[in-house]
Formats: structure tokens, C-alpha cells, sequence
């Protein structure tokens, strides 16, 4: 079941220390951060699995949901997205100078992951794996500014990996029902 609480809600807080999303209860089982989720799914349930079990292609998943939360998260969304959304600015206003500030930035890790996805429409192998998965919420978030929008649109293969990625129903799936709370959009 799908519950939609706002963030630091009291349900999600009994879950996540921070009271962020995602948070999951499986039975017995309370997780947070979504590759701990996706984890515990994949080893519950039966294939298609989302994390690959050859050596080679299980370390680039490692890699590429590394390289995506600690850097391309905190270019695209923690530094870009939340200029428009958390500006901190005293009229409440988009944060100019930090937009502006990070769009060189933003411009080369774009260019690293249209690159990364040319050759397959994926960022490991040439199967839909959790890398994909932990990058496509950001890419939609970043479609949702105008700088954004216009560099992913720029990046020719990255922008069909969205398109294509987005159309899977698992995807249309994670959109919020009609009313549910969404405060962040820009
Ligand atoms: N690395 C975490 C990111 C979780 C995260 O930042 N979630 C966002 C919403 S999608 C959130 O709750 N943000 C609230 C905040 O940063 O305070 C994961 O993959 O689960």
C-alpha cells in the first residue's frame, strides 16, 4: 500500500531518522534510503531483478548509484533545483547567483551521463538496473526548471533515455495521486 504523507511527517519519521522519502514496511521489515529498499525487494521477491548478479556489472551498478548521491544528486537537485524551490532568499524568489553558479557544473555531469547511456539506453550492460532507477526521479525533477529542462533536452541520448525510461508503467506508477501533497514544485 502507497501512502503519501508530507516530509517529516510523524509516519515517515517513525521509519527514517530524517524523515525523508522513500520509507518502506515489508512484514517485520522498516527501511529507508531507496538502494536499502530496492535491496530487500529484490532478495524477497522473484526476477526481474533490478541489481545484477555478474561481478562486473553488479560494481558498475555500485558505481553509478554512488557517483549519482554523492555528486549528480547534490549538483541537479540539492544545489540547482532547491535554488527555485528553497531559495532562502528574503523575497522568496529564485536564487539567481546559485543557479548561475552551478550551471557549468550541472552542464559537465549531464554530459558525463549522456555519454554513459549512447551506447546501450542504460547506464550498465545493456539492462534496466537500479543505476537506471536511482537516476530517473532526478532527471524528472530536473526537467521541471527551465535551465534544466533546456540541458537535458540539449543532451540528445540522455534526453530519449528519460523518454523511454519514463513510458515503463512502473515508472507512471510513481507519480502521486490527484490531491496527494507536492510542495516542491518550482
Ligand atoms: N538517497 C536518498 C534520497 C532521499 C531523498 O532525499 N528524498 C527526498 C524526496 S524524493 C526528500 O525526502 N527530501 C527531503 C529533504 O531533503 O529534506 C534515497 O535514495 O532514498
Amino acid at each position: 500500500m502507497l501512502t503519501e504523507t508530507p516530509l517529516r511527517a510523524a509516519e515517515l519519521l517513525a521509519i527514517h531518522p530524517f524523515g525523508r522519502m522513500p520509507a518502506l514496511r515489508h512484514g517485520d521489515v522498516e527501511l529507508c534510503e531507496s538502494k536499502a529498499i530496492a535491496t530487500w525487494l529484490d532478495r524477497s521477491f522473484p526476477a526481474p531483478f533490478v541489481f545484477p548478479s555478474d561481478p562486473r556489472l553488479a560494481a558498475l551498478t555500485e558505481q553509478w548509484v554512488s557517483l549519482v548521491n554523492t555528486v549528480i544528486d547534490r549538483t541537479l537537485i540539492r544545489t540547482y533545483l532547491f535554488a527555485y524551490i528553497a531559495p532562502g532568499t528574503a523575497d522568496g524568489k529564485p536564487n539567481r547567483s546559485a543557479i548561475d553558479a552551478v550551471m557549468p557544473a550541472m552542464r559537465q555531469q549531464i554530459g558525463v551521463l549522456d555519454r554513459a547511456v549512447a551506447g546501450t539506453g542504460h547506464l550498465v550492460g545493456d539492462n534496466f538496473t537500479f543505476a537506471d532507477i536511482n537516476l530517473m526521479p532526478i532527471l524528472h525533477r530536473l526537467g521541471q526548471a527551465p535551465e534544466g529542462a533546456e540541458v537535458l533536452a540539449a543532451a540528445r541520448h540522455l534526453a530519449a533515455y528519460y523518454e523511454r525510461h519514463a513510458a515503463r508503467p512502473s515508472f507512471a506508477r510513481t507519480e502521486p495521486p490527484a490531491g496527494a501533497p507536492d510542495r516542491r514544485k518550482p
